[in-house]
């Protein structure tokens, strides 16, 4: 019985010591200390062992097992092992190698100047509204001081659903509408789409974007208008700009005036950038015409206030040095990348 077991335990061993893939190790299992394995088969010739050698035989029988058992687990780490190191030595992460690149876009140059816009005049105190691309003619246009007749209002120059409805033509009307609302005083900018029936060229496009500006309190000057948009100016074109205030005609303002600041190129001697004037044209301004008021439902003779208009792509092509305005809508990754 006592080498039957030796036997046993020796052949399983070397079994289970060539065994090559987990799976040979569970026939082993089974083959050595299965319910029909060869141990198991000694423990049913018990029954032939005198009774006072069982304790001891059993005991041998016992160890045996453990012996399997051992090497059956041993050899079964060193597998997992080997294979925990095969798979690492096939998955070795190179981390010399470029990262693959996450492409998340970059912003628009016309995103990125009416942020800027905005930081501005936030830091003055402004809010930033926004309104309807669809709008009435009523808002667009009659509010504002341009009656049926009136020339800028040309059908020629706009997009119309019907009689009533219209794209806007001008951001303005969001100002209408806050003046109607009647909380007062008014410190405004709206951004936004704006659309006119004009051809694609360098410098047009039917659908572009404006910054209008509305201030309204008791007492507001001409002075607060050209000191607001001095400030507007430095801030937005550097310290050392200049800024110019030519007569104009706004059919929502009076006076009006549009604003040329000093070229930030050559610094106003005159350059191809500022087509030698030493001067360029950006916004256009006045005080709030008084029939506006009086339309939008606040009393002229106690507020009064001052307005304003900017070209978003004007601004975006001027800080960023882009000579054609198209270049803005093609979406071109390069393009946009560069900002
Ligand atoms: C401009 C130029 C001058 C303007 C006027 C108004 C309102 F609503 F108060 F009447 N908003 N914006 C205005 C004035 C706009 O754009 C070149």
């Amino acid at each position: 019985m006592k080498d039957r077991l030796e036997q046993i335990k020796k052949e399983a061993i070397e079994a289970i010591m060539a065994s090559d893939v987990p799976e040979k190790l569970n026939d082993m299992r089974v083959r050595f200390l299965g319910k029909k394995g060869e141990l198991t088969a000694v423990l049913k010739g018990m029954k032939d062992v005198a009774v006072e050698d069982r304790p001891k035989v059993g005991q041998m029988v016992n160890e045996t097992r453990a012996a399997i058992e051992q090497a059956l687990e041993e050899t079964k780490g060193k597998m997992e092992q080997a294979i925990r190191e095969e798979k690492l030595k096939k998955e070795v992460i190179d981390v010399t190698l470029p990262a693959k690149m996450n492409n998340v876009g970059h912003r628009h140059p016309n995103t990125i100047a009416l942020e800027e816009v905005e930081r501005i005049f936030v830091g003055m105190g402004y809010e930033v509204v926004e309104g309807p691309e669809v709008e009435y003619d009523e808002y667009n246009f009659e509010k504002l001081n341009i009656p049926a007749d009136h020339p800028a209002k040309d059908e020629q120059d706009t997009f119309y659903i019907n009689k009533e409805i219209l794209l806007r033509t001008q951001t303005s009307p969001v100002q209408a509408r806050v003046m109607e609302q009647g909380k007062l005083p008014i410190r405004m900018i709206a951004p936004g789409r704006v659309f006119r029936s004009d051809e694609v060229d360098a410098t047009h496009s039917p659908s572009f974007h404006q910054i209008e500006g509305l201030v309204i309190d008791k007492d507001i000057s001409f002075a607060d208008l050209k000191g607001t948009l001095e400030v507007f100016a430095k801030e937005l074109f550097g310290p050392d700009t200049k800024t110019k205030f030519r007569p104009h005609h706004f059919p929502f303002t009076e006076p009006s005036a549009e604003v040329d600041v000093s070229c930030f190129k050559c610094g106003g001697k005159g350059c191809r950038f500022c087509k030698g004037s030493g001067w360029i044209e950006i916004l256009g301004c006045g005080m709030v015409h008084p029939h506006v008021l009086e339309m939008c439902g606040i009393d002229p003779e106690e507020y009064n206030g001052f307005a304003f208009g900017v070209g978003l792509e004007r601004i975006a092509l001027l800080k960023y040095e882009i000579d054609d305005m198209r270049l803005l809508y093609e979406n071109d990754i390069r393009f946009l990348k560069q900002f």
